[in-house]
């Protein structure tokens, strides 16, 4: 056995977004998101999206699991469990209802104001993402998200007024939630969460993702400039989700085919720290004849808009292999993966791989050089009560054997990691499926997905066994 202590000030907490967890979605003058026109689903049913809120439809982000009331409460158990930081977004619906007023909702500030006190009088740093697939869904409407250049100046804004705003109580920040999953252009689903943008049949739907997900960069970049022209120790990262692809044999072919669809999936990440695109894109644009809106002034806000440090979620990893005929090992996500058979997979089909994460580790440490923040990792699982306990150790394996291998990262590697959110540490609505049963919490919510439950919160094995980790701050191996 051996004993991996983390680093001192190491940050421990776990990770929501505003939309999975706050519910009250039109209390406080808040507007209407993109999440709030979302019906559930489940694993090979998609999340329909509908014309507005319409009746007869349940919309499982309405309610989530009332953190808009009961925070207080749930930040007693983040405490109790040893919690230093805690991510959340800030709904932008809560701030601009609508996305394009000129003034904000004075309501919304005052809401993330007291919840920020009190995480802060409880120790808790919140650690803010600024855009976690909640857009307004005004902005789809009338401006079609963010296929319209308009949206940039409405993040701008969105983003400035919460820096000026909470500047004394936030000081890590991170601008798009996952930046990187509309790579999977081919479904609704990411271009929807990430950009507000739904397609109309016979559209070039990778040219539109290109240029939203560009729109976005820029959005990033300015607002990561007007941060620190507010406040200069704000430290303003990027987030995305880190899912490494490795190819299938070590065929050459699928070597070079894993190699080009990472660089579909992380060209995002270069822009953010580098300030600039790396030039295999720009190639792929050109042999697509993609016309990208990309102004030199475009070009400029990038190079001076570059990140403090990543952030990062990892779950999973992938494989893929190369198919005859694919002369330009062109990646589509939708069809091109392939079953990992070394590891095994989760009812939702996601990877369980512990050593990816530490490979991700080394390789974001490899490309990009800047300090790293694990800011989602979790298991997904149904959990069943049982005389009102919980024993999820298949959690706790999960958790703990992904400890085990950033610990070696950190150790044996010199990865520079700031801290480790892990996902949903109170059970949330899913992003992706839109149900409650795809539970992620320390905490367990008696809540379903008929949307019948008295909300009730119960510690979970796993409550105690995160709460063990955070006050030895290692984990034994
Ligand atoms: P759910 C896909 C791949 C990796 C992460 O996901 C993803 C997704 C989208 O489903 O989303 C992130 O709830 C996201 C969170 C989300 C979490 O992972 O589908 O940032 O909002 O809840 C887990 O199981």
């Amino acid at each position: 056995m051996s004993k991996r202590k983390f680093p001192e000030n190491f940050l421990w907490g776990g990770a929501l977004a505003a939309h999975q967890v706050e519910g009250g979605w039109n209390e406080g003058g808040k507007g209407i998101s993109v999440a709030d026109v979302m019906s559930a689903g489940e694993h090979g049913k998609a999340r329909q999206i509908t014309d507005g809120v319409q009746d007869g439809i349940y919309y499982p982000n309405h309610e989530a699991v009332d953190f808009y009331h009961r925070y207080k409460e749930d930040l007693q158990f983040f405490k109790e469990m040893g919690f230093t930081c805690l991510r959340t977004s800030i709904a932008w619906t809560r701030i601009f209802p609508l996305g394009d007023e000129e003034e904000p909702n004075e309501e919304g500030l005052q809401f993330y104001d007291t919840f920020f006190d009190e995480c802060l009088k409880l120790g808790i740093e919140p650690v803010i993402t600024l855009s976690h697939f909640e857009m307004p869904y005004h902005l789809v409407k009338t401006y079609g998200g963010f296929r319209n250049r308009k949206c940039i100046d409405f993040f701008v804004r969105f983003a400035e007024v919460c820096f000026k705003r909470y500047k004394d109580k936030v000081t890590y920040w991170m601008t798009f939630n996952e930046i990187n999953n509309q790579t999977n252009f081919t479904t609704d689903f990411a271009p929807f969460t990430n950009s507000g943008i739904v397609y109309k049949e016979g559209e070039n739907r990778e040219e539109i993702m290109y240029q939203a997900a560009h729109y976005e960069l820029v959005a990033s970049a300015k607002v990561v400039k007007l941060a620190r022209e507010i406040k200069d120790d704000f430290q303003i990262g990027c987030m995305i989700a880190m899912c490494p692809i490795y190819p299938y044999f070590c065929k050459p072919k699928d070597m070079m085919m894993a190699t080009k669809a990472m660089q579909k999936r992380l060209y995002f990440t270069d822009v953010h720290v580098f300030g600039k695109y790396p030039r295999n894109i720009i190639q792929y644009w050109k042999r697509k004849n993609f016309t990208i809106d990309f102004t030199e002034e475009d070009a400029k806000d990038l190079l001076e808009g570059c990140v403090d440090y990543i952030g990062f979620s990892y779950y999973m990893s992938f494989a893929t292999a190369y198919q005859e005929g694919n002369t330009y090992y062109d990646y589509d996500e939708d069809s091109m993966l392939v079953k990992n058979p070394y590891v095994k997979a989760r009812k939702w089909g996601w990877q369980i791989d512990p050593v990816g994460l530490r490979y991700s580790l080394n390789y974001l440490q490899d490309h990009y050089r800047i300090p790293l923040f694990i800011v989602e990792n979790g298991y997904g699982e149904y959990d069943e009560v049982v005389d009102g306990k919980i024993h999820d150790d298949y959690r706790i394996e999960y958790l703990d054997k992904h400890l085990e291998q950033l610990s070696i990262a950190i150790e044996e590697d010199g990865i520079d990691v700031i801290g480790y959110t892990s996902w949903g540490p109170i059970d949330i609505v899913s992003a992706g499926t839109g149900e409650m049963r795809k539970r992620y919490g320390f905490i367990y919510v008696d809540k379903h997905d008929d949307g019948t439950g008295s909300l009730k919160r119960l510690r979970k094995d796993s409550f105690y066994w995160y709460q063990k980790v955070i006050s030895n701050n290692y984990v034994e191996s």
